[in-house]
């Protein structure tokens, strides 16, 4: 491991104001959980641009609910790892020493929550949530549904309404309320981590370079090189597990 990286990283965390943590698949795939577009990703069993779309639902529900019963069978077990916890771990530093945590995420998984994560926009919504079908992202029909495997393929509510899933399918928009909070941490933020994404989904992939643009640091932190790696500040080609339990014991050793 980089420990010249590491130890760069701790000290931007340290004396920082506010810090924006933006994650993505990668972060899950130390849980076991298939990322889009690495090998044996998503994206390599299914066309995911054609299946996690308002058309596609439109089209065949049950059959892009089965797609959806499936990854909800995938990550019903499935349990948080270090990265997650040292995410968890580093809100708590950051808040007990008087600064701000932001977390935002592309993933679905629910997994930030149970690692006991508090302040996160997830930006393309909640596996184990859905809302009903023809309604937007902020709609008040939003609701848990844990069933899995499901009983009923589609589901519907108590008066035989459709549901779907509350994630944000290719060439939807975002919640409005959700991409204003995130941008503005980004915009606030003195330093963004961005961890486990590919960098290539919109509008996440503008964030880190608003953070740029501003004069703020960027540090990734991905076993791969993405479209960000020549950009960041810091670039390091670590996982995610073993990379952010580093930086938070370098950041409280000196506590
Ligand atoms: C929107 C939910 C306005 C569903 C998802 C052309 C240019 C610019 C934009 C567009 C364009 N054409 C279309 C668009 C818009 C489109 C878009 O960005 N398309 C891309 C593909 C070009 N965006 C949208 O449609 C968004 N809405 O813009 O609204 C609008 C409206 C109408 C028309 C235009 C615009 C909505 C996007 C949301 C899509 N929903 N998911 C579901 O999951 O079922 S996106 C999906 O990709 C997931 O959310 C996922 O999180 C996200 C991003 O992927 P990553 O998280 O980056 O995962 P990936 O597998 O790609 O990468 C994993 C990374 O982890 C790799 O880099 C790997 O190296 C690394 N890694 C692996 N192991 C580890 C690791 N890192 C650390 N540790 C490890 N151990």
């Amino acid at each position: 491991m980089n420990v010249d990286d590491i130890a760069k990283s701790a000290e931007a965390l340290r004396d920082a104001k506010h810090i924006v943590m933006l994650t993505g698949a990668g972060v899950s795939a130390e849980s076991g959980v298939p990322t889009f577009r690495d090998k044996d990703g998503l994206w390599d069993k299914y066309d995911v641009t054609t299946l996690a779309t308002p058309q596609a639902f439109e089209e065949d529900p049950g059959f892009v609910w089965k797609w959806y019963d499936w990854r909800r069978q995938k990550v019903k077990d499935v349990k948080p790892n270090p990265g997650h916890h040292a995410i968890a771990d580093m809100e708590k530093w950051a808040e007990a020493n008087g600064k701000r945590f932001t977390l935002v995420t592309q993933n679905i998984d629910n997994l930030h929550s149970l690692a006991g994560s508090r302040n996160i926009f997830e930006l393309h919504g909640n596996i184990w949530k859905v809302r009903l079908w023809g309604t937007g992202p902020d709609d008040i029909s939003v609701r848990e549904l844990l069933e899995c495997p499901l009983a009923e393929c589609p589901p519907k509510d108590d008066a035989g309404k459709l549901l779907r899933p509350h994630v944000v399918w290719f060439g939807e928009t975002l919640s409005p309320a959700v991409i204003e909070g995130a941008q503005h941490a980004a915009m606030d933020c003195d330093v963004m981590l961005v961890v486990g994404t590919a960098n290539v989904v919109y509008p996440s992939a503008v964030m880190p370079y608003s953070v740029l643009r501003k004069g703020g640091t960027v540090i990734e932190i991905n076993p791969g090189v993405t479209e960000l790696s020549s950009d960041a500040t810091i670039s390091m080609r670590e996982k995610s597990g073993e990379a952010l339990p580093e930086i938070y014991s370098r950041i409280t050793e000196n506590a």
